[in-house]
């Protein structure tokens, strides 16, 4: 009995090792490990399609990290980018714009580091390549918001409905919530005139205006103690000039210092950001 428990336990023992060793991304994420965001930027990059550009009068369909960092869900994996007057039909900014309906009904999307509190109000340009085009914005949690359907999401905007006479500047705010540092920017294909799911939706020029709240106070909080910061309880440091001394002026002086980076970061994104 011994020796048939072994002859079984061996191939099941293979059988797990080259279905590991065949689906590495499955291996879950060892907790606390961080997860990056995007590119780590503080705002959308590429709004304007202009990386990497296309010549006036054509267009192309590109693998999404051609189009850094959009990705996108189109059934082939490309984006979609016309040339300012293909069609006779200029761009909004410089001399590039997307189509949503690349290969099929996408969503282009980007996930941005986000302060939570910031007013975050973002503008694009939207045109219908037909007839009336619809699209919508959507915006939430990068961690639960699902690019494929409208679960997970914090906020999903009006349709924003334009034809082919001109483009729409369409603008709203979002609050980032508290807790959430990394937020999904997404734009989705709704509708087209054409009823073709390839053939509609125009988008140029994303931009956001980010405003970060004043500070609640002027006054540097205390620094918080740790254990490896106090000392421990003996005669030779309870002294009566211990908290006028050099060790009290340090830890004021560690207080202003992260106070001073806090608002360094704060300030770095207090601007408009395009591309
Ligand atoms: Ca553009």
């Amino acid at each position: 009995m011994p020796v048939r428990r072994r002859v079984v336990a061996l191939p099941l023992f293979a059988l797990a090792t080259a279905v590991a060793a065949l689906a590495p991304a499955a291996v879950p994420a060892l907790a606390g490990v961080e997860v990056p965001c995007g590119t780590g930027a503080t705002s959308v990059e590429n709004g304007g399609f202009e990386t990497p550009g296309v010549s006036p009068e054509t267009f192309v369909t590109l693998p999404a990290d051609q189009v850094p960092p959009w990705r996108t869900t189109d059934v082939l994996g490309e984006i979609e980018l016309w040339g300012d007057n293909f069609n006779g039909l200029p761009a909004a900014e410089g001399t590039t714009y997307a189509e949503l309906n690349a290969y099929s009904a996408g969503t282009l999307y980007q996930d941005i580091v986000t302060s939570p509190g910031a007013t975050m109000t973002w503008t694009l340009q939207h045109r219908g390549r037909e007839g009336e085009d619809t699209m919508r914005v959507l915006i939430g949690d990068a961690g639960t918001a699902d690019v494929t359907s409208d679960e997970g999401w914090d906020a999903i905007s009006d349709d924003l409905v334009d034809d082919t006479t001109a483009w729409g500047e369409h603008s709203n705010s979002y609050v980032v919530p508290e807790g959430q540092t990394c937020t999904r920017f997404a734009f989705r294909a709704i509708g087209t005139s054409s009823g073709d799911a390839s053939v509609g939706n125009f988008l140029d020029d994303i931009s956001f205006v980010i405003t970060i709240p004043a500070d609640p106070t002027p006054t540097p909080a205390a620094p918080k103690p740790t254990h490896k910061a106090t000392p421990p309880p003996t005669d030779t440091v309870e002294t009566p000039t211990r908290g006028g001394g050099v060790g009290g002026a340090g830890l004021v002086v560690g207080g202003l210092l992260a106070i001073s980076a806090a608002a360094a970061a704060r300030l770095s994104s207090r601007r408009v950001a395009r591309r």
